[in-house]
């Protein structure tokens, strides 16, 4: 079952994720070692720093599993964190315009090379030896972590994280919903997530029911038709396996499948009920 994001592409089955809200390098081992494609470390609402980020994108990693942070905002110095402590993708919340996604893309993408190079065999070395091509950015080469992360050189990883590391942004305002045809269609933003609490809160309804409102269900299938009609995939924040299963059978790609707290919370009142009567 375990595979990263970058092998984790066939059509027949989601790729699946945990929702990591609490820091601990074992806790991140251990939700990795259940098997997961990724384990999503969660810089937004969670209870994780930077020191802890690092610790569980290390551990995911390790095992095998790919290790996405969900920065706090669209900001640069949140996107270079991310990307060098090792995280294989980041994932953006509230996305608002098309504008905003290219700037993110730049935050995230090493300078693709133009000029060409002399090698020591005399010759020249021309860019277009560099996978990295096609996207270009302006982020800052510097971090060793990452490559280490990678099980590359630097040379290696700054040949390769342009197209190897994915970037997802959350449709879960009404001006990103508005926006998220445009917001598919910007060159390297490689995910659509819908955020169903809080979409549901933009629209006017209470966060948690978003499930049984119609009109929160019409927008949902709004950002996946986006997404896919741009060739891009499309992820849903899920809470259990019937979610997860329909949300599958609907068209998404990706999802997850609750998290730590969901799993302690639950786990713990289910076991506690049990005993209500004694
Ligand atoms: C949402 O459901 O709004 C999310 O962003 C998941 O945490």
């Amino acid at each position: 079952l375990q595979r990263t994001l970058r092998d984790a592409q066939d059509p027949r089955r989601p790729v699946l994720g945990s929702w990591m809200m609490l820091p601990g390098a074992a806790l991140a081992r251990m939700t990795a070692q259940m098997g997961y494609d990724f384990v999503l470390v969660d810089c937004e609402h969670g209870n994780i720093d930077d020191g802890a980020m690092h610790a569980a994108v290390g551990a995911v990693a390790a095992e095998g599993a790919s290790p996405v942070v969900r920065i706090p905002g669209p900001d640069n110095v949140y996107v270079k964190r991310a990307l060098d402590s090792g995280a294989h993708g980041i994932l953006c919340p509230s996305m608002s315009t098309a504008e905003e996604a290219r700037k993110l893309v730049s935050f995230a993408k090493f300078p693709a090379p133009k000029k060409a190079v002399p090698t020591t065999e005399g010759g020249t070395e021309t860019p277009s030896r560099h996978e990295g091509q096609r996207l270009s950015g302006t982020r800052g080469v510097g971090s060793p972590i990452a490559p280490a992360v990678f099980r590359q050189t630097l040379r290696e990883y700054i040949r390769t994280a342009n197209q190897n590391t994915l970037i997802a942004v959350q449709i879960e305002t009404l001006e990103g919903l508005e926006n998220c045809e445009d917001i598919a269609r910007v060159d390297g933003i490689d995910m659509l997530f819908i955020g169903p609490n809080d979409l549901a809160s933009a629209m006017g309804y209470p966060a948690l029911e978003h499930e049984s409102i119609p009109e929160v269900q019409a927008a949902v299938q709004r950002v996946l038709d986006a997404a896919k009609n741009a060739g891009k995939y499309a992820g849903m924040f899920c809470t259990a396996s019937d979610q997860v299963r329909r949300r599958f059978e609907q068209g998404f790609d990706l999802m997850n499948l609750g998290g730590d707290i969901v799993a302690l919370m639950e786990w713990n009142a289910v076991q506690l009920e049990a005993l209500n009567d004694i």
